[in-house]
């Protein structure tokens, strides 16, 4: 991209099963689209290309799992390649705004801290993968495993998926490395309290988007002006 290139804005929603990430991003992209009046592209890991699509399908029936955490972050990561090259970077290249449901910090936290899998090979996998790409804003919706995972269970389909049938102790893992991931990059993570109902969780965003881009919800007051 050259330097007068449009700028978009690449915001991730991270968290455990049934967080409410869907819910959430659909309701800040009407928000933004509103009030910035600039393009919103809505996306998902692992999927958002026709060919990720493909590995999604693939992953969440569970394929990779007899192959073991390195081989299912190496598939995880070839659907990202595929999704940040064919959407996300063309996106952002047009100067969109763009909301991802799950990204990196998922590989770290189920591949990663839930799997297993060495911590030095996953930040290898990134530096190839991603080649520099980070968000500019990660909001992690945080609540206890095990009503994140009665939400997934209550919202139906065909039943839990290769990663919702893992241990409610799997999940416990995921919440805590979600939250370390957020301790350890305070500049681009926001925790979200995913408990209350959605119009609550909404506010919430709204306000850690405005506090951290004023320019994308002008009016709005950002949670940061709460603060003591
Ligand atoms: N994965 C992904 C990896 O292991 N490594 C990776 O690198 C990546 C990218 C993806 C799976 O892949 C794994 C992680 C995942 O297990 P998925 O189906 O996309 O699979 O899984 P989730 O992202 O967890 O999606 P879910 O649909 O399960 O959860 P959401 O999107 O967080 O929740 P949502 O909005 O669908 O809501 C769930 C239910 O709760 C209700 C909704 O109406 C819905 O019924 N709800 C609320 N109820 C009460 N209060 C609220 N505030 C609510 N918000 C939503």
């Amino acid at each position: 991209m050259s330097s007068d290139a449009p700028r978009g804005v690449f915001i991730t929603f991270e968290g455990g099963e049934g967080a409410g990430k869907s819910t959430q991003i659909a309701r800040l992209a009407a928000a933004l689209r509103t009030a910035s009046g600039r393009e919103v592209v809505t996306t998902r890991e692992p999927g958002g290309t026709p060919r990720a699509e493909g590995y999604r399908a693939a992953l969440l029936r569970g394929v990779a799992k007899p192959f073991g955490p390195f081989a299912e972050a190496l598939m995880f990561a070839a659907a990202r390649i595929d999704h940040v090259d064919a959407l996300i970077r063309p996106a952002l290249a047009r100067g969109a705004i763009v909301l991802c449901d799950r990204f990196a910090d998922s590989t770290r936290a189920y591949q990663g801290a839930a799997g297993g899998l060495d911590p030095a090979l996953i930040v290898s996998l990134e530096r190839v993968t991603l080649q520099g790409l980070r968000p500019d804003l990660t909001l992690i919706l945080d609540l206890p495993a095990e009503a994140g995972l009665a939400r997934a269970r209550r919202r139906g389909g065909e039943g839990a998926d290769r990663f919702e049938a893992e241990a409610l102790s799997f999940h416990e893992r995921l919440r805590s490395a979600f939250l370390a991931i957020a301790a350890a990059e305070p500049a681009r993570c926001r925790v979200i309290d995913a408990s209350p109902g959605p119009e609550a969780v909404e506010a919430a965003i709204r306000a850690a988007v405005a506090s951290h881009r004023p320019d994308l919800l002008p009016g709005e007051t950002g949670d940061r002006d709460h603060a003591a």
